[in-house]
């Protein structure tokens, strides 16, 4: 190293040592370069720092352009919960997708339309359920990042073609590829496992219209009637799509609760608080304000007309503890 290297650069070679990220190294190199005296005798580290910075710069596009990719293939959760749809090609995915989202995705009697996850909102009542369709789960075209999407969501929605007699071929090869990424479809909220993370599933028996779907739909019900729910539907006709979009909402598990100020009138037609079913008073009162965690004295409870449950709340005090149900209106007193 030459002899007259000032403190400053020593401190910044100091810094390049210790730096962490690529970013934190390219800067104190920066600094390096401009800080080393230009003559003869530094012109051999003039070139090394010039090789260091140029190499660091190759490794941050690669690793900006890494993210960029993963970016397009992951999808930014939105509404009260994500469903992705999984099927082989051309069981009816994308023909379901438009026909329950206002999402267009492309549609076509060849397989492997899409090619990459699209999501659109499916709306249920007051509130919308995030759907994502997927490409063929598929041998030829199977990624991890396909797995990763099923792993992540609340739900499956997988989806079986009535309309050919390769259906069950089809599916047992889906629910195959998935477990082989360690990913297991179940119909049951079972409890989750180490080794393979299990994704509740409702099985959508779609193309109903098709001419062999009868036929098709028994033996669907007999390989995989203990297994899932199966729900027959048709995007074609229209036919059982508001009993899937039902099942989908029941079985997300999710509650949802109106807040009302004392002495006024609930507003039914404001956007709920969505909470998971068996949240609490004070689940709720944290959703609705962090300081109610502190503040909250007591609370009420009514059972609003969009109330399933069978016990009719008219205003009772309840405690932080009490368990609420969908469709119930609270009031929060601090
Ligand atoms: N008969 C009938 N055809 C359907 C139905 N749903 C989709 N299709 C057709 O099946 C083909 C594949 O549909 P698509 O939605 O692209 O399937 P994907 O590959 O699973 O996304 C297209 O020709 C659709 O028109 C249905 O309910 N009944
Ligand atoms: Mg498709």
């Amino acid at each position: 190293m030459p002899a007259n290297l000032t403190p400053q650069y020593l401190a910044a070679d100091q810094r390049f040592k210790e730096a962490v990220t690529t970013q934190e190294k390219m800067e104190a190199l920066e600094e390096m370069m401009a800080l080393l005296p230009k003559h003869k005798g530094t012109e051999k580290l003039q070139a090394d720092l010039r090789r260091r910075l140029a190499k660091l710069r190759v490794e941050a596009d690669k690793k900006h352009g890494v993210s960029k990719a993963s970016a397009m293939y992951s999808v930014q959760r939105e509404g009260a919960g994500q469903i992705v749809l999984v099927a082989a090609a051309n069981a009816g995915k994308s023909s379901l997708m438009a026909r329950l989202t206002k999402a267009a995705p492309e549609i076509g009697d060849y397989p492997f339309t899409t090619r990459l996850p699209q999501p659109g909102m499916m709306p249920y009542e007051n509130i919308k359920i995030q759907l994502v369709d997927m490409p063929p789960i598929d041998p030829s075209c199977y990624e991890p990042w396909m797995g990763n999407l099923v792993r992540q969501a609340d739900l499956a929605l997988l989806v079986a073609n009535l309309g050919t007699d390769e259906m069950l071929d089809e599916i047992e090869s889906v629910l195959a590829l998935l477990e082989n990424s360690k990913i297991r479809l179940s119909g049951q909220a079972e409890p989750q496992s180490e080794q393979a993370p299990i994704r509740r599933t409702l099985l959508a028996a779609n193309k109903c219209d098709a001419p062999n779907a009868p036929a098709n739909l028994e033996i669907l019900k007999e390989f995989f009637g203990k297994r899932f729910l199966i729900l027959p539907v048709s995007a074609a006709s229209g036919e059982g799509l508001e009993l899937v979009r039902q099942s989908l909402f029941d079985a997300l598990g999710i509650v949802r609760i109106y807040t009302k100020i004392p002495g006024k009138k609930v507003d039914l037609a404001s956007p709920p608080f969505v909470l998971r079913q068996g949240s609490t008073v004070l689940d709720a009162a944290r959703a609705v304000h962090r300081e109610f965690v502190h503040s909250l004295k007591f609370a009420r409870v009514w059972s609003s007309e969009k109330s399933k449950h069978s016990v009719k709340y008219e205003g009772q005090m309840v405690e932080r503890t009490h368990k609420l149900h969908d469709g119930d209106i609270l009031e929060l007193h601090a």
